[in-house]
């Protein structure tokens, strides 16, 4: 007779070798795991998958290599907030609610974890969320609270706020390691959102990335001295520049008294205590080490006591020394996410996709942050891997946006799409399908009067083409043509050569804006 212990061990048996079975099926019968990976403030510039000459991002060139890059992925309103709200509902900001950073999301919408976790899926959210009110649609969830921190940050939880020591690219990685470590084994599939707050400012790198980078010069952007001659009032207005916005304290990590030493004009009060903030967090054995390297770097500065364009050179190769060096950890990470699911039999039924909540300026234009819809900021990476499915090293050029993404994810789960989502499946295009695919895209800025000082706009871009209406304390117009001027320094509007794209182009932002149910942004000049 079969003992109580052996049976449980034959029927688990069977178990597994049901399981067995089914994991033979194709990829597209069997609905995909989903991790969806983004970082915060990621330029596109700086992905070696994309070219850049700034750094070798070879992890997350992985996804491109494995899968499909996309060269003409978009967002629909270039900030961090919004573009969350646009991903998670597949619907605009004037819909979803939440336009620029200062509103809430209201999370009784229907978002597509909610209904992948209503269709059997396993859902969790972990690292930086952002939207003021608590996640909902999650088996399980561990955020930021707002912008987070980089060293020893807290996270929220259902339970509350926890403080965790470690730097939080690491901590990030190692909960949703943990998380997978649970998920893993159960019959069902799971949807992961694993996303970072690196590399947003103010670009704390570990110590090992921030030894290294301080070392590092790079190459200076052509238009890092832009007079934005030949174009409007809202890019020589914008707050952004990294000769007068950036701050020598909390940006370049000056130490308050030198800055205030040597007269240096600076929004002194707030930045000079974010400087503080940033350094008080580290325990004394990390805060060691930073003086180690930084200390040198101040003492050399107050000797040099820059002015002019020798001082935005130098604080650009601070801002990229930082900024790359916050990024080389999320590549890191992303490594050793990606060498986890391969150790576990993960990797060959999960889709993995790449992106951030949108593009940077890093000194074009003489910028860094975001919000324009010029290129730097309007476009985002954009790679997914999915073996069986997307053919490795494939590329796309398609006008994509984040405003996709869920559609795509429900897709590729074999969950029907809300009608009333506004973007389109991505899933032919994964499968390297002809189909006809949209031919222009829509855009909406709206935080301003704001920090950076960003004029509110909306526009359209074809492949080709780009027309943007400033409004609300301007009411200008401008149009590019991304092929003779892909860097976006001369405004075509109302040039008689191009009356006829400029009649399209404003047909097109009409005909968008009626089919987005975004007819009336009226100016308040
Ligand atoms: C902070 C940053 C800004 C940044 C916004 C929005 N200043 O306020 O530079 O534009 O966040 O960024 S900081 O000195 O506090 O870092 S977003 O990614 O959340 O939209
Ligand atoms: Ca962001």
């Amino acid at each position: 007779m079969m003992g109580g212990l052996a049976f449980l061990m034959a029927l688990v048996g069977s178990l597994t070798s049901c399981e067995t079975e089914q994991k033979e099926e194709t990829a597209e019968t069997k609905r995909p795991n989903i991790i969806f990976i983004m970082s915060d403030d990621h330029a596109y510039q700086a992905i070696s998958a994309y070219g850049s000459t700034l750094i070798n991002t070879p992890n997350i060139d992985r996804i491109a290599n494995e899968g499909m890059l996309f060269e003409n992925a978009f967002v629909s309103n270039s900030i961090c907030a919004p573009s969350r709200a646009v991903i998670l509902t597949g619907k605009h900001s004037h819909i979803n609610g939440l336009v620029d950073n200062a509103v809430r999301f209201d999370s009784t919408q229907v978002t597509y974890p909610k209904i992948l976790r209503e269709n059997g899926y396993q859902t969790a959210m972990i690292g930086k969320w952002h939207l003021k009110t608590q996640p909902t649609g999650f088996d399980y969830w561990k955020v930021l609270p707002g912008q987070g921190h980089y060293y020893n940050p807290e996270f929220r939880t259902p339970e509350g706020i926890v403080l965790d020591s470690g730097y939080v690219t690491d901590l990030i990685t190692d909960f949703a390691i943990n998380w997978l470590e649970e998920a893993k084994d159960k019959d069902k599939p799971f949807m992961l959102m694993y996303q970072h707050k690196a590399p947003h400012r103010e670009w704390l790198p570990t110590e090992e990335n921030f030894r290294n980078y301080t070392q590092k010069e790079f190459p200076e952007p052509e238009s890092l001295f832009d007079d934005y001659e030949g174009r409007g009032r809202a890019a020589k207005e914008a707050e952004m520049r990294i000769s007068t916005h950036m701050g020598l304290t909390n940006d370049s990590k000056i130490h308050p008294d030198i800055v205030e030493k040597l007269g240096y004009k600076e929004f002194i009060n707030w930045y000079a205590s974010a400087y503080h903030g940033n350094l008080d967090r580290m325990s004394p054995e990390e805060r060691a080490a930073w003086e180690e390297v930084y200390g040198p770097i101040n003492e050399a500065f107050e000797k040099a006591g820059l002015h002019g364009d020798e001082l935005t050179k130098w604080k650009y190769q601070r801002y990229m020394q930082d900024y790359l060096a916050s990024i080389e950890s999320v590549d890191e990470n992303v490594g050793r996410l990606l060498d986890y699911l391969e150790e576990n039999g993960l990797a060959e039924n999960t889709i993995i996709i790449y992106t951030s909540d949108q593009g940077f300026y890093l000194g074009e234009h003489g910028w860094f942050d975001k919000r324009f819809m010029y290129e730097e900021s309007f476009r985002t990476p954009l790679m997914i891997k999915w073996p069986g499915v997307i053919t490795a090293g494939s590329k796309n050029t398609d006008l994509v946006q984040n405003l996709d993404f869920a559609e795509t994810m429900l897709d590729a789960a074999g969950v029907d799409i809300p009608e009333d989502m506004q973007g389109k499946s991505m899933l032919p295009l994964l499968k390297g399908e002809k189909v006809e695919w949209r031919d222009a895209l829509y855009y909406h800025y709206y935080e301003y009067p704001g920090i950076h000082a960003v004029k509110r706009h909306n526009g359209v871009r074809t492949d080709r083409y780009k027309l943007i209406h400033f409004y609300y304390d301007i009411d200008e117009w401008e149009l590019y043509d991304l092929q003779e001027d892909p860097k976006e320094m001369n405004n075509l509007y109302g040039d008689p050569a191009y009356a006829e794209v400029q009649e399209n182009m404003h047909q097109k932002l009409k005909e968008l804006m009626k089919e987005y149910k975004d007819e009336v942004v009226i100016p308040q000049l």
